[in-house]
């Protein structure tokens, strides 16, 4: 165990002061999908730290990208990796909506169903691209309960846009006939953003697309799920180096899109009282459904009270029990600072997960599942998302506690 460590720690001094390669990088720089199984949460977050692009943790089993190089110190470190095989091009077959097609899918909602649905942009990117956002509400009147859902903060996630997209989709065309449906959309105010990253998902989709492409497009790029302002850059959960994928930007708040975000949730403060109540940020890939907080593995923390810790655990694994998702707290995959949930529990005391959706590992197809999966996979977390919906008057009632 210790020559691992210290193994471990070599690899890593040696990535640290390896120069980045820049645009001369040898052609068999390119990253490959390995598996390494059997790891530890001390081990992820060792793997973390070296800088390795980690694509996804189910159970032991760690997926990661990384380029020969990377390989090489990996199985110094005394990991051992498999090689995972490229998905065919065929695969790709695209029924994933590019940044246009979803803006426009979020138009015709509002253009089909006028009573209920408002569309608007939260803000610009870096690029200057509009991020839409959409709203439902049916009839009824008085404070609502809001529920936010987020999507594709990471580019690569593509799934995640189509999740968003179907969240909308059921939500609309659902309304006055489906009674559970109806009834959330009158009692609730649902906001829906179904691409937070256009520019990345932009960038990774051009010529040819599938470029693993992770974080915004602003200058070397900052991983938008490490920009967040509750202690940022606190825990080595995330990078200060501009070529990491966890690369956490120059300040808290840096990146354009996590900036409007953050305002728009500031912005739900009405009266003094945050009217959004519970939140699911969604990624690819693991099959996790994720609580706060993710800076420590502790429980409880000064954000966290026992009943708290209970709360987000309850509702976490009965939303898990529905779509066979893993339950866990963030932080047991690996440490993260400055993660979008960790901001939204500890400034707003919105209950804050991030869904890991399918697949558990880089045999689905990783970042880029066939297009065939898309209605079964967005489908599967129908039950989980009305659930949200459901105990949005009132998360803690999940353990019996009163509001
Ligand atoms: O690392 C992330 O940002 C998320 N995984 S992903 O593979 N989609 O990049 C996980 C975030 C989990 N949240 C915390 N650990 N706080
Ligand atoms: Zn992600």
């Amino acid at each position: 165990m210790f020559r691992r460590r210290l193994a471990v720690f070599l690899a890593a001094s040696l990535l640290a002061f390896t120069p980045a390669l820049g645009s001369s990088a040898a052609p068999n720089d390119q990253p490959s999908t390995y598996e390494i199984s059997g790891t530890t949460q001390p081990q992820r977050t060792a793997i973390a730290r070296m800088g390795i692009d980690i694509h996804a943790v189910h159970g032991q089993v760690m997926t990661v990208g990384v380029t020969p190089r990377e390989a090489n110190l990996l199985k110094v470190a005394g990991y051992r990796l498999t090689l995972v095989p490229p998905p065919s091009r065929e695969e790709l077959a695209n029924k994933y909506h590019s940044y246009t097609e979803t803006q426009q899918a979020v138009k015709d909602a509002v253009t089909k169903y006028p009573a209920i649905a408002q569309a608007s942009s939260v803000g610009q990117s870096y690029e200057k691209r509009d991020i839409p956002i959409l709203r439902l509400t049916g009839a009824g009147t008085g404070d609502k309960p809001e529920v936010l859902f987020n999507c594709n903060q990471h580019a690569r996630e593509h799934l995640t846009a189509e999740m968003c997209l179907h969240i909308i989709d059921r939500y609309t065309s659902g309304y006055g006939s489906d009674a559970e449906i109806t009834k959330m959309v009158d009692s609730r105010i649902i906001w829906i953003i179904p691409m937070v990253n256009p520019d990345g998902i932009e960038y990774d989709n051009a010529g040819g697309g599938q470029r693993g492409w992770r974080k915004n497009r602003q200058g070397p790029g900052t991983d938008l799920n490490r920009n967040w302002g509750f202690k940022w850059g606190c825990c080595g959960g995330s990078s200060g180096s501009t070529s990491s994928e966890t690369y956490r930007g120059t300040a808290a708040f840096s990146a354009p899109e996590t900036q409007v975000l953050r305002d728009f949730v500031n912005s739900r403060v009405v009266g003094g009282k945050q009217r959004i109540t519970a939140h699911i940020d969604f990624h690819t890939y693991s099959e996790l459904v994720l609580w706060p907080m993710g800076y420590t593995t502790a429980d409880t923390t000064p954000e966290v009270n026992a009943d708290q810790a209970k709360t987000f655990q309850t509702l976490g694994r009965n939303m898990a029990a529905t779509n066979r998702y893993t339950p866990e707290q963030s932080s047991d995959l690996y440490i993260t600072d400055g993660s979008i949930i960790d901001w939204m529990w500890a400034t707003h005391k919105i209950w804050s997960y991030t869904f890991e959706m399918y697949p558990t590992g880089a045999a689905g197809g990783g970042f880029y599942p066939p297009a065939s999966v898309i209605d079964r996979e967005t489908a599967r977390n129908d039950a989980a998302v009305a659930m949200m919906l459901s105990y949005a008057d009132c998360v803690p009632r999940v353990i019996g506690k009163t509001c």
